[in-house]
This record gives structure tokens, C-alpha cells and sequence, in this order.
């Protein structure tokens, strides 16, 4: 880990310092170091290149100079298998704030922002919980922002784009993460006091998938049908073409075809 400075933000729940690092391992790594040793929900961790960043099941995250890569600590009173609803309230702020920019990101399931059916951001929720209830949530965001990505990611077989490749041109990275921290904070605070419908309904309204064909991978196992819904845990309900609904709680989807089954 090197170098930390630590800048402070000026309102709300959210009133902790960002911890900016130049280079670590993992974001999410630091994260749930400092909030073992008892740090404030709110506590950002930012890094500027992160030379292990992850994605799920073991995936890497390229984390170059110029992209936003942070991770949030969280303490919310929630059950274990609620967590979903964190990425949920991440993935539509992180949409959110690219709408301020001109852009119309959707959110694929279960993680995942695409902007033209590219991937632009994506976000890692892990916790620590006691008794069936979360202790801490480390929520990690990576957003391509100023690095260059599409090429690179294209030589390793995957599709992905930067804000800054959209637009043409850089951004203010401060200005970005001010909009995006604030978002989260606003349905943070709307979730804790009032509840997910509202987060939900948005993210609907957002969703890449919702009334398409998709083609899923699960624990290698393949298989299509019409993604429909999302039930309480966050699972993605698939309607099969013999219409038996199956629930998909992990897994790697994608569009299939337009036409319905
Ligand atoms: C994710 O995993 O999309 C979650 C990524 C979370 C990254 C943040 S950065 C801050 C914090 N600290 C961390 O260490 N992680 C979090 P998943 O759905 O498993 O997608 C991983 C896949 O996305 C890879 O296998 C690649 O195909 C692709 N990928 C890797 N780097 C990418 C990038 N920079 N932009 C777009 N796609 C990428």
C-alpha cells in the first residue's frame, strides 16, 4: 500500500474522509481491513491504480491510472441475503451520474453498467455478517472514467468503454466522484428510512435485461429464457421455454435474441 491522504466531505451520513491511496492491492481489500479495525460506515477508500483488483468469483478488474476505482464501507440493519440491495442502490447512482454526463447506461444484472452494451462500470458487494445479519458491507465500485479501455479489453475478450472514450474528452474525476458519492448517499438514506421500493422500481427502469431473451450460464450449465423479474433475494426470474420459472441467484447472462419465447 502506499502513500494515504485523507480529504473530508461536507454533509450527511456520509461524513467520513476519503482515503486516497496512489497504488493498493484491492480497494475492497483495504476496505474490510479498516472496517475490521471498527471504521465509520461512510470511510471511501479510492485508489488510483490497483494492481489485484477483483471481481466476483475470483475474476480480475484491470485497474489502470485514470479510472475511478473506490470502495465504501456500509453498516446497514439488514439480513445477509439482502446485501443484493446495496449493489442495487450502487448501480443506479452509478447510472445516475452518468445520465449527467449525456449518457444512457443500463444496468445488467446482477452488477454490471453498460453503456452501448459495453461495460463501463462494475460493482463488488462483499460482507461480513454475525447471526445471519450484516456486521459491515464493503461495497467496491470500478468505473472506467479517464483510462483508455475498449481496445484492451477487446484483446481480452471483453467489451468495455470509458467515460472518457464516450465523450471524447477527459473529466473532472473529483466532479464525478461528488456526483456519484452523493447519489449513494441520497438512496442510501431513502433505503434506511423508508425502504428499497423506490430504489427497485429505478432500477427497473434501468434494467439491460427485464422482458429480454437472455442466455445464462450457471455453474457451467447453459440455458435461455425471459428474464421477468427479480424476486426478494435479488435473483433474476427466468421464465424457461417449457414456462417453468427458474431463479438465477449467481451466474453470467446475456441477450439472446429480440424475439420473446
Ligand atoms: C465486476 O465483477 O464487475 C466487479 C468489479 C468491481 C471492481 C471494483 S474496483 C474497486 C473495488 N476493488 C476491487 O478490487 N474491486 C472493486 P465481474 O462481474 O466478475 O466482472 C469481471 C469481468 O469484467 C472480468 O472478467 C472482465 O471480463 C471484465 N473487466 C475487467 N476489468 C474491466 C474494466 N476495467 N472495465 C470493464 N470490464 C472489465
Amino acid at each position: 500500500m502506499s502513500r494515504a491522504s485523507a480529504t473530508n466531505r461536507s454533509k450527511g451520513l456520509f461524513e467520513m474522509p476519503i482515503y486516497c491511496f496512489a497504488k493498493v492491492s484491492s480497494t475492497n481489500e483495504v476496505a474490510k481491513e479498516l472496517a475490521i479495525k471498527g471504521a465509520h460506515e461512510g470511510v471511501v477508500v479510492l485508489a488510483e491504480i490497483q494492481s489485484e483488483g477483483r471481481g466476483r468469483c475470483g475474476r480480475s478488474w484491470f485497474s489502470p491510472e485514470g479510472g475511478l476505482w473506490l470502495s465504501i464501507i456500509m453498516r446497514p440493519k439488514i439480513r445477509v441475503d439482502e446485501a443484493y440491495k446495496l449493489t442495487f442502490i450502487v448501480a443506479v447512482s452509478v447510472a445516475n451520474a452518468l445520465i449527467k454526463y449525456g449518457l444512457c447506461p443500463l444496468i445488467k444484472w446482477p452488477n454490471d453498467v453498460l453503456v452501448n452494451g459495453k461495460k463501463i462500470s462494475g460493482i463488488l458487494t462483499e460482507i461480513n455478517s454475525k447471526n445471519d445479519c450484516i456486521e459491515f458491507a464493503v461495497v467496491g465500485i470500478g468505473i472506467n472514467l479517464n483510462n483508455i479501455i475498449s481496445k484492451s479489453a477487446a484483446k481480452h475478450g471483453f467489451s468495455a468503454v470509458s467515460l472518457r472514450e464516450c465523450l471524447d474528452e477527459r473529466v473532472d474525476s473529483d466532479k464525478f466522484l461528488r456526483f456519484l458519492l452523493n447519489e449513494i448517499e441520497d438512496r442510501y438514506v431513502e433505503f434506511s428510512c423508508i425502504g428499497f421500493e423506490s430504489i427497485l422500481e429505478e432500477w427497473k427502469k434501468h434494467s439491460y435485461v427485464l422482458n429480454r431473451v437472455v442466455e445464462v450460464y450457471e455453474s457451467g450449465v447453459r440455458f435461455s429464457g425471459l428474464a421477468f423479474g427479480i424476486d426478494e433475494n435479488g435473483a433474476l426470474l427466468i421464465r424457461l421455454e417449457n414456462r417453468k420459472v427458474k431463479s438465477i441467484i449467481s451466474g453470467d447472462i446475456k441477450l439472446a435474441e429480440s424475439r420473446k419465447p
